[in-house]
């Protein structure tokens, strides 16, 4: 049997984010975040649904944390909420929020599991929505200050940095799509003004890592950059591929990884484009240590007779996720990576989440057979294989979620977990992929 083996030293991990696990929504100072706001609005998250409670991982990270290790998961991606640091997004700090990361952060570190910190995962503070929120230069400005806070709180120990979660999902779905906080649906040029505003917080973190995280620590952004996979894999087709990467993507990852405003986005945005200051794109285009990439899915394309990409709609029947948006494409683990680093020559990508959502119901006995969930994950696996294979320089993989947790507009449906959350108890239970990825993560390969 030809052993799929991963490279020595590939990091294996799981990933969530504080909003979605955390709880505790107002307790020890935590301010209001623009979701905690959104899900009070009726109608707009499935069951009405809110961040209150989640997982209740604010008082229980003790045991997921233990948890994780019987697992045998060594690296973990979570992220700090910014308004539990600083309830109105400047100004005053809350030390019971620095306090409740330091005992968190130890826990983690006692139990042998690594951090990977994510900075931003959307939860905006209200406050800074109040005053403008990313439509306005003011909040990368207060998030420079607030980067630079945690790292210089808890850089001792945490020496993986990721700056920002998806920038498409608090730009332009936020402003100018209605379907994320603050919902709005303001014009073109609004919309590139806040991916110019979230591009510089970035820079700032990178700043802040720089400045404050000492020698040995690494920064980089995570993006959900759409992946346009080649239907046929043929040259043309490629290249067509290749081209549709940079424009779909032409107002947040191109301007970081090509270090300017290309023609390219001149050419796509017109007098739609942010206004830039100067300095500005010094800031956002700071060499980063890694690329972070969120790998669900993709999109297919073919190059047309001349040679340009044509995005292909999806038949019905495509198969899917329960959550429709999950179209199941494991080739866009290969095409992912592969595309970023022949277009821009990125030296160092991690997965930073991979997974799919499912409605699991446990069996009477209380099993979870998720075999659904752990063969998409599978198979992605095998994709990831064939890029690394093929040079893409890969160095880690994220599976989201360790456990089943707040899956935003959708509440409390859509199951990421690798571990089942029962919401009226709290208690978690394994399903069949967490005790499949022990193994994969145990041998480096795949099983
Ligand atoms: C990630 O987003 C998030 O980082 C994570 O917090 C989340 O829990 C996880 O995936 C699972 O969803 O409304 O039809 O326009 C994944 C990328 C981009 C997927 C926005 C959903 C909206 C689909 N997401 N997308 S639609």
């Amino acid at each position: 049997m030809n052993a799929i083996k991963f490279p020595p030293n590939f990091i294996w991990g799981t990933a969530a984010a504080a909003p979605q696990i955390e709880g505790a929504a107002f307790l020890d100072g935590k301010g209001e975040s623009v979701w905690d706001r959104f899900a009070r609005i009726p109608g707009k998250v499935v069951g009405d649904a809110n961040l209150d409670v989640a997982c209740d991982h604010y008082h229980r990270y003790p045991d997921d944390f233990a948890l994780m290790r019987e697992l045998g998961i060594k690296h973990y991606r979570l992220s700090i909420a910014w308004p539990r640091i600083f309830p109105q997004g400047d100004g005053e700090l809350n030390q019971a929020g620095i306090d409740f990361y330091n005992r968190l952060i130890d826990c983690m570190l006692a139990e042998g599991i690594q951090p990977w910190v994510t900075m931003f995962h959307w939860d905006l503070p209200q406050a800074l929505e109040d005053r403008g929120g990313w439509r306005e230069r003011l909040t990368p400005e207060a998030f420079g200050v607030y980067a630079e806070t945690i790292v210089k709180a808890f850089g001792d120990r945490v020496k993986h940095w990721i700056t920002l979660n998806e920038m498409r999902c608090f730009t332009i779905l936020a402003y100018g799509d209605t379907i994320r906080p603050p919902g709005l649906n303001e014009g073109e040029k609004v919309v590139n003004q806040t991916y110019h505003h979230a591009l510089l917080a970035h820079g700032l973190g990178v700043q802040a890592v720089r400045q404050h995280g000492g020698e040995n620590a690494q920064v980089g952004i995570t993006d959900d950059c759409i992946i346009p996979v080649p239907v046929i894999e043929t040259e043309p087709h490629i290249k067509a591929a290749e081209q549709a990467i940079r424009e779909l993507n032409i107002r947040s990852i191109d301007p970081i990884l090509k270090g300017e405003y290309t023609e390219l986005y001149h050419t796509l945005t017109g007098e739609n484009a942010a206004n830039v200051e100067p300095g500005d794109i010094e800031l956002i285009s700071a060499p980063t240590d890694f690329f972070g990439m969120n790998i669900y899915t993709g999109v297919y394309v073919r190059a047309k007779e001349d040679g340009s990409p044509e995005i292909l709609p999806f038949p019905s029947g495509y198969p899917t996720a329960d959550a429709p948006w999950l179209k199941l494409i494991p080739q866009a683990m290969y095409w992912g990576p592969k595309l970023i680093k022949s277009v821009y020559d990125v030296p160092s990508i991690y997965i930073t989440e991979s997974g799919a959502g499912y409605d699991d119901v446990p069996t009477e006995t209380g099993e979870i057979l998720d075999l659904h969930r752990r063969q998409y994950v599978r198979q992605c696996l095998m994709e990831l294989h064939r890029s690394i294979g093929d040079g893409s320089p890969i160095e880690g993989y994220f599976l989201w979620s360790f456990m089943d947790n707040f899956e935003w507009l959708d509440g409390y449906t859509k199951r990421f977990g690798i571990c089942y959350t029962d919401y009226s108890t709290q208690k978690r239970t394994p399903k069949l992929s967490a005790h499949w990825y022990k193994e994969v993560m145990q041998q480096n390969q795949l099983v």
